[in-house]
């Protein structure tokens, strides 16, 4: 039986509302790129109102934070909330914010009705989940779950030569603990959607039982510069039309594998970026993902066999580069089960599904019990200024979000 403890759905829409201002953009998103000023104010905040309700914070040395709230039990390993605070340059206000605000707002609620837990709680900020500023993605989480080692984080450098080791002792979150080494039990994570499923089947809530594979390539393109003016086409070795062949390939395998895959080019750096000079060097991202890693490896295939032959038609020289691959990721049936009785005794109507977007939990689930939860957001819409869910839809997934924390620490 779920205590019937009801989450304040007005403060967490209050803090979400003011921690928003922290990278706020004119258009009403956040721009906070991770390990960037906004990024150590949003974490300083969040370290306060965690101590404020008494927990312990540790930030591990890629700059993880741990907050833990004692339980009854203090043999017991926690029972983690996480999600992430760093955004996209563009970012919307709800994408990762919602869940650590979700999970502080459990914290209160439980502080308030003096309510204890038999294992402890832990609040989790992870550290560049979005991979926007450092590729690739969920590195915080990655380094905690044994993929990266934290070497490799340190190493990962921004478009301006800036490396993460330099970034995270920059803004003071170098903590001490070792990566990997705060444990817990297991790990619940509240997000928005970021797709349009929940909104067009008028659902509240979705019962995430998996992440789909996903793969980040870096391709370079090198021509030479010359004369736009004077140099005929036929003596042309123009980087940026072959890469615009690549870019065009990219779409037609991912809707070659419809409708599961997706393939994006979000990242262009033409070189010199001059318009009367035919462009010598370009640089892009490619971003595969599918439910079904065989899927993945038939579209990297095929990449590899548009690079080749792009190479080979035009005098260019091609390079890829596989930067990212994470494997498609199922969620424990425990944690699941906890999510769906939850959302039963709240009330809200609910539908299992796979996540297209990357989240921490995909990681976590390496090493712990995970699972996650989703409410709609308007449109589908995220990684966009224009990200919106409502007032009632947060509300919802937070109780939801408590109701399965509370009936996994009574299991
Ligand atoms: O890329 C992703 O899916 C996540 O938003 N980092
Ligand atoms: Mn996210
Ligand atoms: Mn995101
Ligand atoms: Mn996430």
């Amino acid at each position: 039986m779920i205590p019937n403890l009801q989450i304040d759905a007005r403060r967490l829409w209050d803090s979400l509302m003011d921690t928003a201002r922290i990278g706020g953009t004119p258009k009403g998103g956040i721009s906070r790129l991770t390990l960037t000023e906004a990024d150590r104010q949003v974490r300083d905040w969040l370290k306060t109102e965690c101590e404020r309700l008494g927990c312990t914070v540790t930030v591990d040395e890629v700059g993880n934070m741990f907050a833990v709230r004692p339980g009854r039990r203090s043999d017991l390993p926690p029972i983690a909330i996480g999600s992430h605070l760093d955004t996209q340059p563009t970012g919307g206000k709800f994408d990762g914010v919602l869940g650590v605000l979700g999970g502080l707002e459990i914290l209160r609620t439980l502080q308030d009705s003096g309510y204890e837990t038999n294992a402890p709680l832990m609040l989790v900020n992870w550290t560049n989940e979005e991979g926007s500023r450092f590729a690739p993605a969920m590195l915080g989480s990655g380094v905690y779950a044994g993929v990266f080692d934290r070497a490799y984080a340190d190493s990962r450098e921004d478009r301006q030569g800036v490396t993460f080791g330099e970034a995270v002792e920059a803004i003071g979150y170098r903590g001490e603990a070792k990566a990997g080494s705060v444990q817990f039990g297991a790990m619940f994570e509240l997000h928005i959607e970021q797709g349009p499923i929940l909104e067009q089947e008028e659902m509240s809530i979705g019962i995430v039982e998996g992440v789909q594979g996903m793969r980040w390539y870096e391709i370079s393109v090198t021509g030479r510069e010359a004369h736009t003016g004077s140099t005929p086409m036929p003596m042309r070795r123009d980087a940026l039309v072959g890469a615009a062949r690549l870019i065009d390939r990219v779409e037609a395998i991912a809707l070659e594998h419809a409708p599961s895959a997706v393939g994006s080019v979000g990242l262009i750096e033409a070189q010199p970026n001059s318009r009367n000079v035919v462009p010598g060097r370009v640089f892009f991202t490619v971003d595969f993902r599918h439910p079904d890693d065989a899927a993945l490896d038939v579209m990297e295939q095929k990449l590899q066999a548009a690079v080749e032959e792009t190479a080979r038609k035009t005098n260019l020289a091609v390079e890829l580069k596989t930067v990212w691959e994470s494997p498609a990721v199922r969620f424990d049936a425990d944690c699941l089960a906890s999510v769906r009785r939850s959302a039963e005794a709240a009330g809200y109507p609910a539908r299992p599904m796979i996540s297209g977007a990357g989240h921490d939990a995909a990681y976590v689930a390496r090493v712990a019990p995970t699972a996650m939860i989703f409410v709609p957001c308007a449109g589908g819409l995220s990684h966009n200024e224009e990200e919106s869910t409502s007032f009632e839809e947060c509300a919802a997934g937070a109780q939801v979000l408590l109701g399965a924390v509370l009936d996994y620490d009574g299991r």
